[in-house]
């Protein structure tokens, strides 16, 4: 097991963790998967048993768990069920930017009941022509009287519609790049604000992925978080901290296939033998295994790195997210060959893990756009450090 330095307190959290994820959220988790519906169930388990408490500061009613013990659970929770472990993860990701950079009647108003689970919290960057080019996003923010007026729209958000709070970003100075991005706390009820479609996916089936619509939104001065202009800055702070959060979910995903693997391969008998005695299948495993352990240690890494409140995480936190990722890919894809035509089927829960696996690779930034993260960073350098 990945060498951690977890407090004692929060070992026994994550042991806590590890038993509710087996006994409630594993059974659950293809019928999640079946029916494409949000887990409802699996929203309030987490809200009673204090997890979704955890990315939350004690003074607002949070755990104020390490990151360390963040990225396990979301590890656990994914290990059994993706769209369960994505839950925590994305409150992390809307409500971070609040936690950081909010001002404190923002904080009071808003994170103890994101902490409780009683509100849910989206994260709305992308747009239908903003991706990996975040900055090219085309929602305004303009202000008039005592509010902003926001028009435009978002894709791709997890939670949307399902959120009562909405961290948006959008432009309040479009001539100034980079730096004439503010970020919003949009409540569901604004005036102006709607949901659009829903998305139909290959993976996460429970987690709901809709186009937030902004027409006319009317959002009060005392929304906006930080400066005007400082909302770039603090999307990529932030995803610098939960980038973590989703190599712990492949991480989970792969871990959840690699169980089934050895299982199954000990359980399977073909040429009157167990297929695990054939040094082929062997040879597999042991891949995906060390796969699964090096990913578990970057992911580790960096949550440590930022506990221990390391300022430049952004090259880390893309490794932890794409190595996994790429890796929980592997992982899943071997483990449907390992299992053979009932890998392929939807009786054995490998196909879902593979189609959960995708999105690792995906959201909280390309695997791509992570490569650039860490090569930009490498290159920053100057010549005559490297090596030192
Ligand atoms: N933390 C803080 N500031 C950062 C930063 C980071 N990790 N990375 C860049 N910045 C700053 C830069 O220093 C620059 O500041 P100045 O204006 O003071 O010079 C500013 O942000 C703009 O940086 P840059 O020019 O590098 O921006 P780019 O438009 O080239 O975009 C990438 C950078 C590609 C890394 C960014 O757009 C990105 O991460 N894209 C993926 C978005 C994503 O993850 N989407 C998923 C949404 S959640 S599902």
């Amino acid at each position: 097991m990945a060498m951690s330095h977890l407090a004692e307190d929060e070992k026994a959290l994550i042991a806590a963790i590890r038993e509710i994820a087996q006994a409630q959220v594993a059974p659950r988790a293809a019928e999640i998967d079946r029916t494409g519906e949000f887990p409802w169930d699996m929203k309030e388990l987490l809200a009673q048993q204090d997890i979704y408490a955890m990315p939350f500061p004690t003074e607002y009613g949070g755990l104020g768990a390490s990151e360390l013990a963040i990225v396990m659970a979301i590890e656990e929770l994914s290990r059994c069920c993706a769209t369960t472990g994505l839950l925590l993860a994305v409150q992390q990701l809307g409500s971070l930017p609040i936690v950081l950079f909010g001002n404190e009647e923002q904080k009071q108003k808003y994170l103890p009941r994101l902490a409780s689970g009683e509100w849910l919290a989206a994260f709305g960057l992308t747009e239908a022509g903003s991706g990996s080019d975040a900055a090219a996003m085309r929602t305004v923010a303009t202000r008039r009287g005592d509010s902003y007026i926001l028009n435009g729209s978002k894709r791709f958000t997890t939670n949307g519609g399902l959120a009562q709070v909405n961290t948006v970003f959008a432009l309040t100075e479009p001539t100034q790049g980079t730096r004439g991005i503010s970020a919003f706390i949009v409540e569901k009820d604004f005036p102006g604000f709607s949901v659009g479609r829903i998305e139909d996916k290959m993976g996460i089936k429970g987690s709901q992925t809709a186009e937030l619509i902004f027409n006319d939104c009317e959002v009060p001065l005392d929304n906006l978080l930080g400066d005007e202009g400082g909302g770039f800055k603090m999307a990529l702070m932030t995803l610098d901290r939960t980038r973590p959060g989703i190599g712990a979910q492949a991480v989970g995903i792969a871990q959840g296939a690699l169980e089934l693997a050895v299982s199954y391969a000990k359980q399977r008998i073909q040429f009157n033998k167990p297929i695990a005695e054939n040094q082929g299948i062997q040879f597999m495993l042991a891949d995906m295994a060390t796969k699964v352990e090096a990913s578990r240690l970057l992911v580790y890494n960096v949550a440590e790195m930022i506990d221990r409140g390391e300022k430049n995480v952004s090259q880390y936190a893309a490794m932890a997210k794409m190595f996994a990722s790429d890796a929980a890919m592997e992982v899943t894809n071997d483990a449907i060959q390992v299992l053979g035509g009932y890998g392929y089927i939807k009786e054995y829960p490998a196909e879902r893990m593979m189609r959960d696996a995708k999105i690792t690779q995906i959201y909280e930034g390309t695997n791509q756009i992570q490569r650039l993260v860490i090569a930009r960073s490498l290159l920053a350098f100057p010549v005559s450090s490297s090596g030192s």
